[in-house]
Parts: C-alpha cells; sequence; structure tokens
C-alpha cells in the first residue's frame, strides 16, 4: 500500500474498482479496534471494542465512502459535488474535493446549533461553498437530490451506493482484525446509510467464508429524533447529538432489512443516556467522541435492560467520529470548573499535594 494508502486500494476486489478508477486515498480506513477495559467487563462481554472511525483524515467514519464515490465522480469526469449534512459528510466531501480538485457545495441545516462548529470550520477551511438552508437536515437533502438531477452536479450523500460501498470495508476490517464476525455489532443510526453499509459488508465477507457469523446489528436513534424506532417520520427532530438529528432517513428501509435479516434491534436512547456514555467514555476508557457517537454505546448499555444478554459476547460499537468535532458539548456538560492558582509552590502543593488514594 502506498503512503497515503487507504480503503480503495487495500479491498479493491470487492468494490466497483474498473481499470480507470483513480485509486483516491488520503489514509482512510485502517482504524484502531480499542479494547475495552471498563464498561465491557462491567457488562459481562467476552470482549467490547470501540472501532475508532474518529481516526479516519477527517475525523470521522465518512471518509471510507467518501473516498469511493470521489473516486467514481472523478472516473466519469465529474467538476463538481453537494451534499446535504449535519457536518461530518460535508467536512469529508469539502476535503476530498480540494485534494481532488473538484468544486464542492455543502447545503446544511441553518438553525443555531444545528451543525457542531469544528465540522462547519473543517469545510469551510477545505474550501467548501457552505449554503445554510432555513430548515432542517430532511429539507436540505431533498433540496441536493433534486438540484444534482437537474444540474450536472455529483451528488455525495450516501444515497450514492458509492459511499455505501466505500462504508461497508468497515465490517470488512473488523472481521480481519477478530478473525470472524462479533456476536453484535452497535451504531448509531442518523440517515441509516452506515448501519446498511456495515450490514452489506459483514454479508458479503460471509458470502465468501472471511467469516463464519454474521452479527447481530443494533441501531441506536436518539430519541428526539427516532423516526425508525417510531415507525413514521419525525417533522421537527431534536437531540444534542446533532450529527443523528435526522427525521426522515434515506436509507430506511435498507435499516430495516439489515435489521430483520440479522435478527437485530433499532433502539432509542434519551439524550441523557448519550451524554452519560459520552463521559463514561472519555473518563473510564480514553476515548473522546463526539455525542453522535456515544449513541452506540449508550444503546449497548441499554441492551440488558432490552433483555439481550451480553455475557460471553464480543461486541463492537462504532465510534463513528472524534469529539473535537463538537467542543462545545464537552465544554458545556462536563461541568468541571477551572481551578485557579497563584503562580507559587506552596500554593500548587496545597491544592495537589494530598497522596492520591484511588486511580
Ligand atoms: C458522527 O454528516 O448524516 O446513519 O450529514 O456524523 O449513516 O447517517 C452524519 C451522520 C453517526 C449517522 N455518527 O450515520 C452527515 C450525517 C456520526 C455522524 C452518523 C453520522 P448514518
Amino acid at each position: 500500500m502506498g503512503a497515503t494508502g487507504g480503503i480503495i486500494e487495500r479491498y479493491r476486489q470487492y468494490l466497483p474498482v474498473t481499470a480507470r478508477t483513480p485509486l483516491v486515498a488520503m489514509g482512510e480506513g485502517n482504524t484502531p479496534m480499542v479494547l475495552s477495559r471498563s464498561i465491557g467487563p462491567e457488562l459481562g462481554c467476552k470482549a467490547l471494542y470501540f472501532k475508532l472511525e474518529g481516526c479516519n483524515p477527517t475525523g470521522s467514519f465518512k471518509d471510507r465512502g467518501m473516498a469511493m464515490a470521489i473516486a467514481k465522480a472523478l472516473e466519469k469526469g465529474a467538476k463538481r459535488i453537494i451534499c446535504a449534512s449535519t457536518g461530518n459528510t460535508s467536512a469529508s466531501a469539502a476535503a476530498y474535493g480540494a485534494r481532488y480538485e473538484l468544486r464542492c457545495i455543502v447545503l446544511v441545516p441553518a438553525g443555531a446549533g444545528e451543525v457542531a462548529v469544528g465540522k462547519l470550520a473543517q469545510a469551510m477551511a477545505y474550501g467548501a461553498r457552505v449554503i445554510a438552508v432555513k430548515g432542517s437536515f430532511d429539507a436540505a437533502l431533498r433540496l441536493v437530490r433534486e438540484a444534482s438531477a437537474r444540474l450536472d452536479i455529483e451528488l455525495v450523500n450516501s444515497v450514492n451506493p458509492n459511499r455505501i460501498e466505500g462504508q461497508k470495508t468497515g465490517a470488512f476490517e473488523i472481521v480481519d482484525d477478530l478473525g470472524d464476525s462479533p456476536d453484535l455489532l452497535c451504531i448509531p443510526v442518523g440517515n441509516a446509510g452506515n448501519i446498511t453499509a456495515y450490514w452489506k459488508g459483514f454479508k458479503e465477507y460471509w458470502q465468501v467464508a472471511k467469516a463464519r457469523n454474521l452479527p447481530r446489528m443494533m441501531g441506536f436513534q436518539a430519541e428526539g429524533a427516532a423516526p425508525i424506532v417510531r415507525g413514521e417520520p419525525v417533522e421537527l427532530p431534536v437531540t444534542i447529538a446533532s450529527a443523528i438529528r435526522i427525521g426522515n432517513p434515506a436509507s430506511w428501509k435498507p435499516a430495516l432489512v439489515a435489521r430483520d435479516e440479522s435478527n437485530g434491534m433499532i433502539e432509542a436512547v434519551s439524550d441523557d443516556q448519550i451524554i452519560d456514555a459520552y463521559l463514561r467514555l472519555a473518563r473510564s476508557e480514553g476515548v473522546f467522541c463526539e455525542p453522535a457517537s456515544a449513541a452506540s454505546v449508550a444503546g449497548l448499555m441499554k441492551l440488558p435492560s432490552l433483555g439481550v444478554p451480553l455475557a460471553g459476547k464480543t461486541v463492537v460499537c462504532i465510534i463513528t467520529g472524534n469529539g473535537l468535532k463538537d467542543p462545545s458539548t464537552a465544554e458545556r456538560r462536563a461541568r468541571v470548573d477551572f481551578e485557579f492558582v497563584e503562580p507559587v509552590l506552596d500554593r500548587v502543593e496545597a491544592l495537589i499535594g494530598a497522596p492520591v488514594t484511588r486511580i
């Protein structure tokens, strides 16, 4: 693999790669599987892993699918790309657009707090044209679907099948690392592209006997933005996890297929449960993710109460995005005040000199 090798080169035999497909890459994929030291043992899991998708080049899992979508866009000679986004898709599209000289247009919901500041800053730094739609993500997605059909602009949302193709490589990596599928895969669900992609990946590896088993797909939506759980679109979705504040997921049907074929479930977690999991991940595992990503762990911690046994199970939680994307949530929710001190050793010692009794 080249120095910037990524998922296309590594998994090209499983991807829609032709002799004319450029090997788009900037180091996406091959993300760490970190063994849980606290939450997994407490739940009685045989092993719980966090797959750190925040280690991708723009800080989220979107880079896997974006690399593939950009490669196919270049192959067919596209000059412009467009997407709607709650933040991470726009950051990823903007980065690959910049690197491969595609003009990038992103439509984001305009309301305050709709998109985390780190993601907007990224998209703007990469030089994307950022247009704030006075409406929801769902309205923005409807607009870009219509605009890309009418204008000559490549749509790079996950309704583009190449996005799903790229993102399924996350499942391949898990099986390559573990030697088989886990018993359970826990994943946040927003527009539902990623749960669709992972299920496709697990099934494809199983079909070629790279895996003996298939996981149960456990998807989690935020309570105030849980259309799949409720069985109807949510007009005004609300949740602190802005990445998954989506009321009418584009991949609704394939997500139901993933759930049902795998004997899985799609359930809701409250914002309090998301924040508890978010802080627990940071404080007991050293994993700083964005709130939407913590929905996978919040969901896992809820499974015993839903009657799903975890004892002896191998579980993977997809940690979809880096915590630095959304610093204001940590600032507001961590509720830890600074302590101030005079620049004098005695004063510092008075604060921190007591022996440590527990770590
Ligand atoms: C961190 O960027 O939809 O269910 O426009 O950023 O595949 O949508 C982001 C989604 C989970 C949900 N975790 O994945 C967007 C966008 C993070 C995310 C999801 C998103 P899907």
